[in-house]
Parts: C-alpha cells; structure tokens; sequence
C-alpha cells in the first residue's frame, strides 16, 4: 500500500515508516521538525542522538532499496498539503502530526492556544485535503486515551450503548480530558467523525495510551535508524523518563501518590497496532475507535519495576514521589476495553521489563546527554498556572 506519514520524523513516524517499508509498504513522509524545536525551546534533547533528515533518508534508502517520498511542510499549509496529497495519491495516511505534550500546553494562554491552533486546524486542513483529493484514502488518526480522562465505570472503544428515560442509542463515550492538549484531541475526533458522516470519509481513531521503548528490531543499530527518547517535563513521558533517571542515579519522579493508572505499550506493539489498523481499513463512511494499549499499569508499581530492572543492571535509584504538578485523580477506577485491535490480530509482546531492560542499556550509552539536562526532570509546570519547581513529599530508599 502506500502510506504517507505525517510527522515521520518523529518519535513514532521514524520507527513506523521502517516497520512498514520492511513490510513492503511505499512510504512517504512529511514534517516540519517541530518536534526538533519543542524539546529546542524547552531547553532539552534527545536522550538518544538522532541524525538529520538528509542521513535518515539516506539510511533508508539504502537499507529498503526505496526513497522515502519526503517533502518538508506542515498541515497548517493548506496549498502545501492538497498538492502532495494530489501528487502521491495514498491508500492510507497516518496522522502523527501534533504537538503531544500536556505540560506544554500548559505553560501559558500562549502555549495552550498554540497547541489547539496547531493540532486542531492541521487535522481539520488533512480531513479537508484528504475530502478534495483523495476522498477513499484511510485516514489513521492518532488519538489519545488521555481523551477519555479516569471515570468511575469501564471505558469502551469509543461508543457505548445507553437507555436514557427509556430510549436507547449507541453514542460516543464522554469525553473528559485532563489538559488543554488532551482536549484538542477530543476536537480532532469530533471534527473526524462528523467529516466520515457528512463526506463518507474512512477514518480510524486511534486512543493510544503511554508509549515507551528506544528499539524496534528493524532499527538493527543503524544510527540513522535511532528514534528520539525524550525525558524533560513536558516531551518525555512516564516509563522512559524513569529509564533515564535510573541511569543517571536520579530518583525516579513519582508524581502525587502514584496510584494513577493508565495503558502502557512498547513502541514495538504501536508499530504493530498502526500496520494492523493500515492493512485493515475502515469502511467507507466509517469512523472507527480503537483503544491501543498493551497494558494497565499504576505509576507507583512501573516506578519499582524499573527501579527493580535497574538493580539488576548494576543501578541503585530512589523512588521519590513529589507534589503533583498537574490536576488529575490519583486513586480512581481504571477499566479501558482493547477488543478491537485484538480481534484484528495484535500480540501484544509481554515482556515489561525486558524491554525496559534494553531501553536502560541504550540509555548508559548516552548518560552523559541525560546528565547535562538533569535540570529538566523535576517538573515546575503547574496545571494552575502558579509555576514553581515541585517538592519532595515522600521517598523510598531501595532495600538492599
Ligand atoms: N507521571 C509521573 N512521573 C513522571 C511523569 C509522569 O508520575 O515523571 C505521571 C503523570 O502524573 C500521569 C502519568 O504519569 O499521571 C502519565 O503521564 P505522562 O507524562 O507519561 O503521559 P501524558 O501526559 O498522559 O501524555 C502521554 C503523551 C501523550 C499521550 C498520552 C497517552 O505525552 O501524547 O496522548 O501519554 S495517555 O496518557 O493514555 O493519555
């Protein structure tokens, strides 16, 4: 199939476009290296070194025989976006083109309307180039289990079934989420459902929980293959931040008391999940929902998880938990359904802390980059908009 990318240079589109090429799909790819000046305008890097676009490309062209299509550009381009779409003409495109951090959004009025801007008018401009050019394209949107936010009964993928004052009907699952981020994924599914209605769009919405992992076996170690592993407070995300804590000696940042849960899968099992969703499309007209998780975890039982993993890696780290910077449940009900990528064919991996395991050992290599931005790892991004630094408000020392 052809499948075009948009955001390929990221911490998802890089490894997607490899797994697919090694699957026999032409890929083509856009960016504008956003992400690049993110984690730039926050004072951060990548964990990991990633090479250029220029030496990507070539990396792949060389491993896959194929040019990967790539053009550089936004979705907030609208001209920019009907004329590739119109040019390449693919049979599915994955949308990984947003700006993904809550904190960031956070910050400030400027940051939050920035990333509602920017996530919500380029999915709106794809939804509309993809209805001009090529209306029976798949569209593969990433969303966000973070959409659905912690309530008190299951989660569904998507819709439920209800009886109100005695009627009944299949409408989509409330929406609660928990950052201005999050809420601009709740925009993009309504626009993409309401697109698939009206204009008979395919589309699948993906509710992707945490990702984390440095590897997918096609990277072979090819430099120009790596993905980039970020760890500051707002692009670096729960388990790979511990990862990078434990290898500097950091403690490991609980936030709050540490009984938040959420859905967890390694960036082995997105690869897997978004080619199934690709080779498996939605029908004409349909907007389908699937929760993409590999597992439900609280934060406290992953921190003692790579607080274990590293012991056995020669690494003694502390737990601390510290105030928490954002507003969100800490004790709550926590029960997502995953059926439907299930039922496709996903084997989620299962090997938790063997994958932590090989993101440790990425990570010793590059310890050095971590320490130099160790500044980053405590947060001070607050969801009342009172910045300060948080503060220690318990610790568990290792038992040796
Ligand atoms: N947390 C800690 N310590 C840390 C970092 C996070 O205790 O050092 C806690 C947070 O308080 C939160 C949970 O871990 O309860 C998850 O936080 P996160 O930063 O790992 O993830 P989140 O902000 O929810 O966002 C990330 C991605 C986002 C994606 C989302 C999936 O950045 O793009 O949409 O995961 S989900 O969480 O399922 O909504």
């Amino acid at each position: 199939m052809k499948v075009l990318i948009a955001g390929v240079d990221g911490y998802l589109g890089w490894p997607l476009a490899q797994y697919l090429a090694a699957r026999g799909h032409i890929v083509a790819g856009i960016d504008k290296f956003l992400r690049r000046q993110w984690v730039e305008e926050i004072g951060g890097h990548s964990a990991l070194p990633i090479a250029s676009i220029e030496d990507r490309l070539q990396a792949f062209q060389e491993r896959y025989n194929q040019n990967l299509i790539f053009r550089t550009g936004d979705l907030q381009d609208y001209n920019f976006l009907k004329s590739f779409l119109s040019d390449f003409h693919p049979d599915a495109i994955v949308h990984l083109a947003e700006m993904p951090s809550a904190p960031y959004s956070m910050m400030d009025q400027e940051h939050a309307v920035y990333t509602q801007q920017n996530n919500v008018v380029g999915s709106l401009n794809l939804l509309w180039a993809i209805k001009e050019t090529c209306p029976t394209a798949h569209l593969v949107k990433l969303g966000t289990m973070g959409e659905y936010g912690t309530p008190n009964v299951d989660i569904p993928e998507g819709f439920f079934e209800i009886e109100y004052r005695g009627r009944k009907d299949n409408l989509p699952f409330p929406r609660q989420a928990n950052s201005f981020y999050h809420l601009s994924k709740v925009h993009d599914s309504n626009n993409t459902m309401f697109a698939c209605r009206v204009w008979g769009l395919s589309a699948t919405d993906i509710m992707q929980g945490v990702v984390f992992g440095t590897q997918i076996d096609e990277m072979e170690n090819v430099p120009g293959f790596a993905t980039r592993l970020d760890f500051d407070q707002c692009f670096g995300t729960a388990i790979n931040r511990f990862c990078c804590q434990a290898v500097i000696g950091h403690p490991l940042t609980l936030f709050g008391g540490g009984s938040q849960t959420r859905g967890f899968l390694p960036l082995r099992d997105s690869m897997q999940c978004i080619t199934l969703c690709i080779e498996n499309p939605a029908g004409v007209g349909e907007y389908r929902v699937f929760n993409q998780f590999e597992e439900t975890h609280n934060l406290e039982s992953l921190a003692k998880i790579v607080q274990e993993v590293a012991k056995g890696e020669g690494l003694a780290v502390d737990i601390r938990h510290y105030d928490n910077p954002r507003k969100e449940m800490d004790k709550h009900y926590y029960n997502p359904d995953r059926r439907h990528l299930i039922e496709l064919g996903y084997k989620p991996s299962g090997n938790l802390r063997n994958e932590i395991k090989l993101m440790i050992n990425d990570l010793l290599q590059n310890r050095d980059r971590i320490f130099e931005k160790r500044s980053l790892l405590v947060p001070d991004i607050r969801w009342d908009g009172i910045h300060r630094r948080s503060e220690i408000v318990h610790e568990t020392i290792p038992q040796i």
